[in-house]
């Protein structure tokens, strides 16, 4: 375990659980805890020994958005401190070359919100909630939700809950495709380990390709995403992982594609 201030770092069984450490401010963030994140996130991708990063929080909220004490007197616009903060931050998380997990263990508000969003999977305590928090502060949804938010709930009803800074328990999360999964509290994060650990048994290079694929699709013409497939497709069919695949398919076993090598 690697102990920071702002961001705990700890890997094991393949999983990098990278938790926000601010508990009594709800891990608010400041530009100490953004900047950390992001050398932290790409700190793991080089790391062969990582195959799935989680992102969770310390205590009883997951993050509660920009520290708002941080803010009075800073030197930069809203725009420079974006551009210099939680931009390269959602940015790194969505082009890692490995699956980042948002185990959203409590309050996801403001561009928290959008942190919880920003994974490729979220996993969800019984007891988070999100909230577009923003409009109670006469601020625009930054840091991507307005991106995330409208693809998962549709246009609408991403005005509404930003409008309203509506807040969405965990059932209603799973209804409207904001996680995947709910989880007890209790058990929350061993759940949360446990799901990692199964997605780290898979071929990491095709699920490296997989989020090129679905990123580029998410903008991209059907001919586009056709012309991606192909592309990615070679680079994944001429990988190891491939061959092991076919192999123990043939054979009649499960594949290892943690340990078999070419
Ligand atoms: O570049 C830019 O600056 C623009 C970027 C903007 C991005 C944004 O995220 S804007 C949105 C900023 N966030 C908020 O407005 C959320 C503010 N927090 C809340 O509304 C509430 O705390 C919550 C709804 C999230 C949770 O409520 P509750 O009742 O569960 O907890 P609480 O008692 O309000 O908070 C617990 C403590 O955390 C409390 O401190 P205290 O009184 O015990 O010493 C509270 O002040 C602190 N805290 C919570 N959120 C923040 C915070 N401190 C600083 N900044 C926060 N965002």
């Amino acid at each position: 375990m690697t102990q920071d201030s702002v961001i705990l770092s700890q890997t094991r069984v393949g999983v990098c659980t990278l938790t926000l450490n601010r508990p009594d401010k709800l891990n608010a963030a400041n530009d100490e805890l953004l900047l950390t994140l992001t050398t932290e996130l790409r700190r793991a991708e080089a790391d062969a020994a990582v195959r799935v990063v989680i992102l969770t929080g310390a205590g009883r909220g997951f993050c509660a958005g920009q520290d708002l004490g941080d803010v009075s007197g800073r030197d930069m616009t809203f725009t420079e401190h974006l551009n210099h903060t939680y931009n390269p931050l959602i940015r790194t998380i969505r082009t890692l070359d490995k699956p980042v997990i948002s185990a959203v263990n409590g309050v996801a508000a403001g561009a928290g919100a959008s942190l919880a969003l920003a994974g490729d999977i979220r996993l969800w305590a019984q007891s988070a909630r999100l909230i577009e928090i923003f409009s109670n502060i006469a601020l625009v949804p930054d840091s991507g939700s307005t991106w995330f938010l409208p693809r998962l709930v549709g246009y609408s009803r991403a005005f509404e809950l930003m409008a309203f800074a509506e807040r969405v328990d965990a059932e209603t999360a799973l209804k409207l495709g904001l996680c995947e999964h709910v989880f007890a509290d209790e058990t929350f994060m061993d759940d949360v380990q446990a799901y990692a650990e199964r997605l780290a048994q898979r071929p990491a290079n095709a699920l490296k390709l997989t989020k090129q694929a679905l990123g580029a699709a998410l903008t991209s013409t059907l001919d586009e995403a056709l012309d991606q497939e192909a592309a990615l497709q070679q680079l994944a069919g001429d990988h190891w992982e491939h061959q092991e695949g076919v192999t123990a398919f043939k054979e009649k076993r499960a594949p290892d594609f943690v340990r078999a090598k070419d």
